[in-house]
């Protein structure tokens, strides 16, 4: 079965003034729309089809390199769009809450380490919290890259992404991708994170 562009889980208006409308319709509605359509054509023939995008991205070295970029650009973007909410839980909860503070040293540690990360990537990436070996780590990734990948650098299960592309905020931010970041706080819907935290730890 052909891979499909999810729908927004809110209007492109909807996480106004952090991430503008405009930024949100074209990064949604242009930028996912052909990682979607490039998925396709780069999965035929490679006896990719019919598979789970998690399937294919633990075992991307297999596949040709269009697979990598444009099946990494789907599955992170899917798992972007449903991170963010207009009526965002503002903090972990429970379970995800106690293991911030023993493997990552507290909420506000966390936040300026994951700041760091998406601060120092350079050029086009993702900065990412993921559960590795039962415990939760910091990373970034290259491109569309993310630590589900074979090729990943540090590997784990994604349970927090954020693009720093430039098309996730030169609209609105230009140059100030320190300023981006900080507003992705703002809009990032932590229940979503706990229930990935959830699943992970399955
Ligand atoms: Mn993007």
């Amino acid at each position: 079965m052909a891979f499909t562009l999810p729908n927004l889980p809110y209007p492109p208006d909807g996480l106004e003034p952090y991430f503008d409308k405009m930024t949100m319709e074209i990064h949604h509605g242009k930028h996912h729309q052909a990682y979607v359509t490039n998925l396709n054509a780069a999965v035929a023939g490679t006896g990719a089809e019919g598979k789970s995008i998690e399937e294919i991205l633990k075992q991307v070295s297999k596949y040709p390199v269009a697979v990598r970029n444009n099946g990494g650009g789907h599955y992170n973007h899917s798992m972007f769009w449903t991170l963010l909410s207009p009526k965002p839980d503002g903090k972990p909860a429970g379970k995800l809450a106690a293991a911030m503070e023993t493997d990552l040293g507290g909420m506000e540690k966390f936040r300026e380490d994951f700041t760091k990360a998406a601060l120092g990537r350079f050029g086009s990436g993702w900065a990412w919290l993921c559960v590795s070996q039962g415990k939760l780590g910091i990373s970034s990734t290259p491109n569309q890259d993310n630590p589900l990948m074979d090729v990943a650098e540090k590997k784990g299960i994604p349970i927090l992404g954020l693009d720093v592309w430039e098309h996730a905020y030169y609209l609105k931010y230009q140059n100030r991708r320190a300023e981006y970041i900080g507003a992705f706080w703002n809009v990032l819907n932590w229940r979503e994170v706990n229930r990935h935290y959830d699943d992970a730890l399955k």
